[in-house]
């Protein structure tokens, strides 16, 4: 059986692209035109389909690796008269219109003449292979104002599915298309006016098909563990766990991306649209229905299967002790809160999985809390109190830009660095632990972190956080310190890598080298992943916080 070298098809005008997901692994039997790694560039992300039938003998690339057109993706060992179509493509790539996910570039040239002012007619750019592609969303509508490179309409194709972009921005006067439509290249979809301007629509405006399956699990978990507490009566969730992976769902570019964004697992969605697409409600409607608890995702009832009752099994340890607890008194059995069982089987998966550890230090908050003392009397008025977490937020803000690594998330052998500086707090509630989070923390005084705070956590207590209150954090900062203890190691909100706990204040006495003086000291317990971080950066980032919390003017150096 003849060894067969599969590679990158024509991808378009993409040129380099990463790969970001390997999808097939050796040993794998795989079909013809079934997907075996996700390539990304900074416009789309596309599946690399198999031009050959067979079992996987050698994957070449790896994540990270940058391909482009000709390079060998994996070699195949083709499985006999199967191989056949497969074997003329050994040194070729396989052609564009064999490839069912590439988000085929649309366009390169508009086809409407740009026009400076009144009405232009924007239409179907080239679209590669594809005829007489069906549309299936509008995605505008009369009276909208639209840029340039905004989508207009969804068309679909046996084999993949691509939003039309805008040639021109402008406000849409009339829509050529409806649903059902079939359309091509050329054809009048829209016309637009009120244009002050015309851009040519830029080389590869075009789509992303995002990865279906696969990019939902770490941010999937993390999202729900920190938006445990949304409201209770929401709509019936759309979930169909066991779907395929197989296959990509079938859902248009832009919801591939906006799941993509969520973490949303989508072939755990159940589609409403025609033919069961899914559609953007059907992605958010999920989304609501984890983060209340109403369903969980695959990968959270693995997890919980794994924890909850669990028997250790999972992690090959000795079974869970079972007690008859009523044996040796009485007892009372009460179901956890929903919000305890989510966050609880993601603390686990986090304690279990990351390489965790914890540095203890003590910050000098004398001079600090004076000032903020003296800053709550003179604006007693203002309504607006000002709290210890207040700075230490902005204080982390400070020591994340001198350290970005804590400011980071790993994706796989790579870091992303954050350039957003949003902080979440954890906040205790009559239901469990939630997570709220402060936005652009960097571009915020303490005033306004002050009354957002005050704010989120009285959402918090009532049960009112919505998922946008609790996404997107890139640190969080676990406070006890309006109760009490010395020490603790708050364990990390994945996907973020460091945390910081905070426990209460006192004085105590410190040699200035001449002679012991009662000073406030705050103990700070930074926990870290040691696959990120190591242990000096760990000591620097607190001597970093302990000398910004000494003296505030720091922040402004
Ligand atoms: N040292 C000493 N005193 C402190 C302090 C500190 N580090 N931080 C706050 N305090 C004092 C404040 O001065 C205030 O005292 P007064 O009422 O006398 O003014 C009091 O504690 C309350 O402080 P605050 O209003 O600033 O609130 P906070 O920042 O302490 O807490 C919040 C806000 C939401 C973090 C808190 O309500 C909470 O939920 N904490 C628990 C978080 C948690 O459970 N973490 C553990 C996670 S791991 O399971």
């Amino acid at each position: 059986m003849a060894l067969v070298e599969v590679k990158v098809p024509d991808i378009g005008d993409f040129d380099e692209v990463a790969v970001i997901e390997l999808l097939v692994k050796v040993g794998d039997t795989v079909k013809v035109e079934q997907s075996l790694i996700t390539v990304e560039s900074d416009k789309a992300s596309m599946e690399i389909p198999s031009s050959t039938a067979g079992v996987v003998k050698e994957i070449k690339v790896a994540l990270g690796d940058k391909v482009k057109e000709g390079s060998v993706v994996v070699m195949v060992e083709a499985a006999g008269a199967a191989a056949a179509p497969a074997a003329e493509s050994k040194a070729a790539p396989a052609p564009t219109a064999a490839a069912p996910a590439a988000p085929v570039s649309v366009a390169s040239a508009p086809v409407a003449a740009p026009a400076a002012s009144g009405p232009v007619e924007v239409r179907v750019p080239d679209i590669g292979d594809f005829k007489d592609v069906a549309v299936i969303e509008l995605l505008v509508k009369v009276g909208d104002t639209v840029k340039v490179e905004q989508s207009l309409i969804t068309v679909e194709s046996d084999k993949a599915s691509m939003e039309i972009p805008s040639s021109t921005a402008g406000v849409v006067k009339e829509i050529k298309v409806k649903l059902g439509d079939t359309v091509n290249i050329g054809d009048l979809v829209v016309i637009l006016e009120g244009v002050a301007s015309a851009a040519p629509v830029p080389v590869a405006a075009a789509t992303a098909v995002a990865p279906a399956a696969a990019v939902a699990a770490p941010a999937a978990v993390a999202a729900v563990a920190a938006a445990a507490a949304a409201p209770a009566a929401l709509a019936v969730p759309a979930h169909a766990p066991g779907g395929t992976t197989l296959g990509l769902p079938h859902a248009s570019p832009s919801v591939r991306k906006f799941a993509r964004e969520l973490g949303v697992p989508l072939n755990e969605v159940k589609g409403s649209g025609p033919k069961g697409r899914i559609t953007e409600a059907d992605v958010q409607g999920f989304t609501r229905s984890v983060m209340s608890g109403a369903v969980q995702t695959l990968a959270i009832a693995a997890q919980a299967k794994a924890s909850g009752s669990n028997d250790g099994a999972g992690l090959g340890l000795i079974p869970w002790p079972k007690v008859d607890f009523a044996k040796f008194g009485p007892i009372e059995r009460k179901e956890m809160s929903r919000i305890k069982k989510i966050s609880g089987a993601n603390l686990l998966r986090n304690a279990v999985m990351i390489p965790a550890v914890t540095n203890h230090d003590d910050a000098d908050i004398t001079d600090l809390e004076a000032f903020r003392v003296s800053t709550n009397k003179e604006n007693e008025k203002s309504g607006i109190k000002v709290t210890m977490l207040a700075f230490l937020i902005k204080a982390c803000v400070a020591a994340l830009k001198k350290f970005p690594e804590f400011n980071s998330s790993l994706d796989g052998d790579a870091l992303i660095y954050k350039q957003y500086y949003h902080i979440g707090f954890a906040a205790d509630t009559p239901n469990g632990l939630v997570v709220p989070v402060i936005k652009d923390a960097d571009k915020k005084g303490i005033f306004q972190i002050s009354q957002e705070m005050g704010e989120l956590a009285k959402k918090a207590r009532d049960g009112k956080l919505g998922p946008a209150d609790m996404s997107g954090a890139t640190f969080t900062i676990s406070s006890l310190g309006g109760i009490g203890g010395r020490y603790f190691t708050p364990i990390i909100n994945a996907p973020e890598v460091a945390i910081l706990g905070v426990c209460k204040s006192q004085m105590e006495p410190v040699w200035d080298g001449k002679a012991f003086q009662p000073r406030l000291m705050l103990p700070l317990s930074l926990t870290w992943d040691h696959r990120v971080i190591d242990g000096a950066a760990a000591a620097r980032f607190n001597v970093y916080l302990g000398q910004i919390l000494g003296d505030f003017r720091r922040v402004l150096l």
